[in-house]
């Protein structure tokens, strides 16, 4: 039914044109297609063929940055959507989110703040390239019940262990859980660096998390 919308939603994203990928989010919104299956099925499609053709050697950054903008600019119209989805007042729980040091990479951890919040929680987002240390600081300071951890390279997924052992040193945990996730992080991974969970999308997160609170 919406087959048509999603290919341009995806065409959007791979032509990196930002005035246009936010016209069809709010055309999407229009017409009654959930926000979530516009991310899910519209917008990241064309993300992933883009990471796909920067692997290859056939886009270049140049590419990569365009396509992160024109994303940028359908979930910043999506945002009040996705937060109406799930919208209540009773806090879940407080969580510290961000993606850790050395990666810039917004857009999973952004739209995992986003439905967390919409679920309930009280979301400390602090951005990206976000070193070990501030992660235990804010964690104190605002009471958190959970730390989320975003990567999105290889070679920074290890600073998601860096925050773990942080933790530890602040006497924080085990009463403040970690959760992990970011394409290249696996169960196995959150596993050996003794996270307590790992979402595969925006949607287990919150699954995961609320588990972690007893909700
Ligand atoms: Co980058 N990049 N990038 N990039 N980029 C990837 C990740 C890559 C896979 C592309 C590729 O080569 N195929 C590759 C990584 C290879 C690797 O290490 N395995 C890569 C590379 C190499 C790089 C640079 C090194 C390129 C360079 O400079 N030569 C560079 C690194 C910069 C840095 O961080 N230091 C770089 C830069 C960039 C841009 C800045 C240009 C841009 C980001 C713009 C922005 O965020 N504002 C960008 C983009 C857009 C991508 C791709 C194309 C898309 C990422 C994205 O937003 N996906 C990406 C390829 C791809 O993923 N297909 C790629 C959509 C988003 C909704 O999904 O972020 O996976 P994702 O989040 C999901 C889940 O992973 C999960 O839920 C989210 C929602 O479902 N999730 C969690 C995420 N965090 C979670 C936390 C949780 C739980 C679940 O709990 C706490």
């Amino acid at each position: 039914m919406h087959d048509g919308l999603l290919a341009a939603m995806r065409r959007s994203i791979l032509d990196g044109d930002p005035d246009r990928s936010a016209a069809l989010a709010r055309e999407a919104i229009e017409r009654g297609l959930p926000p979530l299956d516009a991310v899910r099925h519209g917008f990241v499609p064309g993300l992933d063929e883009v990471g796909e053709g920067f692997a290859k050697g056939d886009l270049f950054l140049p590419d990569l940055v365009m396509a992160g903008e024109a994303m940028k600019a359908a979930t910043a119209v999506l945002e009040p959507e996705l937060q109406k989805t799930g919208a209540r007042r009773e806090i879940l729980g407080r969580i510290v989110l961000g993606t850790v040091r050395g990666d810039i990479h917004e857009i999973g951890k952004t739209l995992v703040s986003t439905m967390l919040a919409a679920a309930g929680f009280e979301v400390h987002d602090v951005g990206v390239d976000v070193p070990a240390e501030t992660f235990a600081d804010r964690a104190r300071e605002v009471g958190a019940d959970i730390v989320g951890l975003s990567a999105l390279l290889t070679t920074t997924m290890t600073a998601q262990r860096d925050v773990v052992r942080a933790l530890d040193r602040d006497g924080l945990r085990p009463r403040v859980k970690v959760i992990v996730g970011g394409a290249p992080v696996t169960r196995a991974w959150a596993e050996e660096i003794g996270a307590d969970g790992y979402g595969e999308d925006a949607v287990a997160a919150v699954s995961l998390a609320r588990s972690l609170v007893g909700r």
